[in-house]
């Protein structure tokens, strides 16, 4: 099946999880389990499932074809070479391409903005600091002229290439262009296009990226939009193999990107086409191919079956003549094939961890919620089958032994009711110990020393600190998340000895998960400063948009502890709420039987049939349940006890 078709599939696949974990919403709300803040969680999910793109990053050396390629992935049956692509250098900019509601356009941020400290994500929240073109869909032309914007460049003074941190001293003594009064610089730092393909409505991003040196210029791409994409495609060119700086660039940007895993990563050997030659023939041909990745895949230090041998020229060529034996020949099948298997269902998976973790314990306390409310119905039914209703004493001991129950069990709500406070307040020192304003604090007081400092050294120290006050303030919550887990757990434990509330099982936050991105970021940034092939004269500007770029990044894990916090002391204590409703619900409801069996023996029939009449819907509550969690394909763990037992006994 074609990439198009498969990504079809998939998005298709996606609206089915969201149809069912909205049914499970509904299910929550009709049965009167759900609450404002598991409303929000849920909701949550939904728009991040809403919000899913899949990100195909291009990234090589100027020149490789990553441009060509894209069109002829992609954009081939417009039937123009749509971005522009040319010999020499030709992407100045980073461009995303996506599908927005709002409308078609291009989106382009001044290369100026180079000198600010608001990170590229930032910018992307506001488009006021863009300036937009819009596009007319319908005519793959003037897209075409709008789309040459993405190679403006202009000459500016030395004096102003450097300050924006684009003079390479080093790249200007190779190209022998170190007396140059004016360099030539982008006009753009970034683009963003919006259009209404079929492929983009569906949730593809494509991001290109242009050869010279902008990964190196802009750490962001390397820290933030590399590692999030879906797959990297990095491009070599068949004629040339692996140079320099294509090892450069594979060492500093690429490998890191992607983690040891080499999860979602292709390598496409580009222009085969040029390696044929009529006298060697077919084999000749085939042989050279093979030679080139071989040799390739040696030096990249990466397995053979991750080369692509394709010629984007030929594929484009046929694609737009509708050439079926020259597609053939351009063997671009092998990739799409590649990117429609591999990527897609890899992204099915991380989809489906996504949501188990996001909602995966309020679908298991529902489940066990509904499964202990029919144990308790059933067990009242059997017990009321078996007493001798005849024996008026009878009637009267257990109506007051009843009684005695609900008492102890209100003075026992009340102490619930108590922990609760107490545990609110715990809970409320957690959150706040994560609090936004503390972190932007630290944060602050960091970037005041750093505007200080003019010494990478300096900066480098400013960072560790920034690290340190950071990981402290990490460390202060894991000391009250230990308090209140205790607590909670406390407290469950009480009902759970006392009333058998056995099935829940609190869900416990973890600081550790933070923590960990927190190490991660930090050794990443370390890596990308110590690898970064840049001049001193660069140096300042780029370190300094590195470190930036590092600061959102912790601040971005931060918010999201602050924020998993605060839904997790809110939720925590619902399903025990819950439990502890439906077990005083139960109690009064026996009181009831008891004193209408006591007033005639008559009612003794009647009740007991009620008691059965009320097994048939909670069989049913958890009959849709469990089809909403096939739906979901949430996997609990527990698929073999399907349904409910066990009603054989229930004559
Ligand atoms: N022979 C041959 N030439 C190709 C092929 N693919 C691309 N080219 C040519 O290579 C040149 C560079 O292609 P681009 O797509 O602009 O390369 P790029 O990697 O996007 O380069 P930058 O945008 O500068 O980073 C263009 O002249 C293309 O026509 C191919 O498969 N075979
Ligand atoms: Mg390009």
């Amino acid at each position: 099946m074609e990439f198009k078709e498969q990504l079809h599939e998939y998005s298709q696949w996606r609206e089915d999880i969201i149809q069912a974990i909205e049914m499970y919403n509904e299910w929550r709300k009709r049965y009167g389990l759900s609450d404002v803040q598991s409303n929000d969680t849920i909701l949550n999910i939904l728009n991040g499932l809403g919000n899913d793109r899949i990100t195909l990053a291009f990234a090589a050396e100027f020149s490789r074809g990553k441009t060509e390629l894209i069109n002829s992935l992609f954009f081939a049956e417009s039937g123009v070479r749509l971005l522009p692509s040319s010999p020499g250098r030709t992407t100045m900019c980073p461009t995303e391409l996506f599908y927005d509601k709002e409308g078609s356009y291009i989106r382009l941020l001044n290369i100026e903005t180079r000198k600010e400290d608001t990170s590229l994500i930032e910018y992307k929240q506001n488009p006021k600091h863009w300036t937009q073109i819009d596009l007319d869909c319908d005519s793959p032309q003037q897209m075409q002229e709008a789309f040459q914007q993405l190679i403006a460049v202009k000459k500016v003074p030395k004096k102003v290439a450097d300050e924006l941190g684009l003079w390479n001293e080093r790249e200007a003594a190779e190209l022998g262009m170190l007396d140059a009064e004016e360099v030539e610089i982008p006009c753009w730092r970034h683009a963003l296009i919006s259009f209404p393909h079929d492929l983009l409505k569906e949730g593809l991003c494509i991001l290109d990226t242009p050869g010279l040196n902008a990964l190196g210029t802009e750490p962001e791409l390397t820290l933030n939009m590399l590692p999030s994409a879906q797959a990297i495609i990095f491009v070599l060119a068949a004629d040339t193999g692996v140079t320099k700086s294509d090892l450069d660039m594979w060492r500093s940007h690429i490998a890191v990107a992607r983690g040891s895993g080499k999860q979602g990563l292709a390598v496409v050997m580009n222009k085969i086409d040029s390696m044929w030659d009529d006298l060697s023939g077919e084999s000749g041909y085939e042989a050279s191919i093979k030679s080139q990745i071989h040799k390739s895949a040696e030096i990249l230090g990466i397995d053979e079956k991750l080369f692509f041998p394709v010629s984007a020229k030929q594929a484009l060529l046929a694609k737009i003549k509708a050439d079926a034996d020259l597609l053939e020949k351009s063997r671009l099948k092998g990739l799409e094939t590649y990117l429609s298997n591999d990527i897609l269902s890899q992204r099915r998976v991380i989809l489906k961890e996504t949501v188990s973790r996001s909602i995966g314990f309020l679908v298991k306390e529902s489940l066990s919620l509904t499964e202990t409310k029919f144990k308790n119905s059933l067990m009242q039914l059997e017990e009321f089958k078996k007493i001798d209703f005849e024996n008026a004493d009878m009637t009267g001991k257990l109506m007051a032994e009843t009684r005695d129950r609900q008492n102890s069990y209100l003075a026992n709500v009340e102490h619930f009711q108590a922990s609760r406070r107490v545990f609110g307040v715990q809970a409320k020192m957690l959150v706040d110990s994560l609090a936004i304003e503390r972190i932007d604090e630290i944060i602050r007081n960091t970037r005041q020393d750093m505007s200080k400092s003019l010494t990478t050294y300096g900066m480098k120290q400013n960072i560790r600190k920034l690290f340190d006050d950071l990981r402290d303030l990490l460390q202060d919550a894991v000391d009250t998340t230990n308090e209140t887990r205790r607590l909670v757990k406390a407290i469950h434990k009480k009902f759970r000895d006392e009333y058998g509330f056995k099935e829940i099982e609190p869900h416990l936050f973890s600081i550790k998960q933070y923590q960990f991105e927190l190490e991660q970021i930090f050794e990443e940034g370390e890596l990308f400063r110590s690898s970064a092939k840049t001049t001193m004269t660069e140096q300042s500007v780029v370190v300094k948009k590195l470190y930036s770029s590092i600061i959102y990044k912790a601040r971005e894990v931060l918010k999201v502890a602050h924020m998993d916090a605060g839904t997790w002391a809110n939720t925590v204590l619902s399903p025990l709420l819950h439990q502890i409703k439906d077990h005083k619900k139960q109690i009064e409801s026996r009181l009831q039987m008891l004193r209408k069996i006591s007033g005639s023996k008559e009612s003794v029939a009647d009740s007991i049939a009620g008691l059965e009449a009320e097994l048939g819907p909670i069989k049913q509550r958890h009959k849709e349940l469990r089809m909403i969690i096939r739906e979901m394909q949430l996997d609990l763990g527990d698929e073999q006890k399907e349904a409910l037992k066990p009603s054989a006994t229930v004559k």
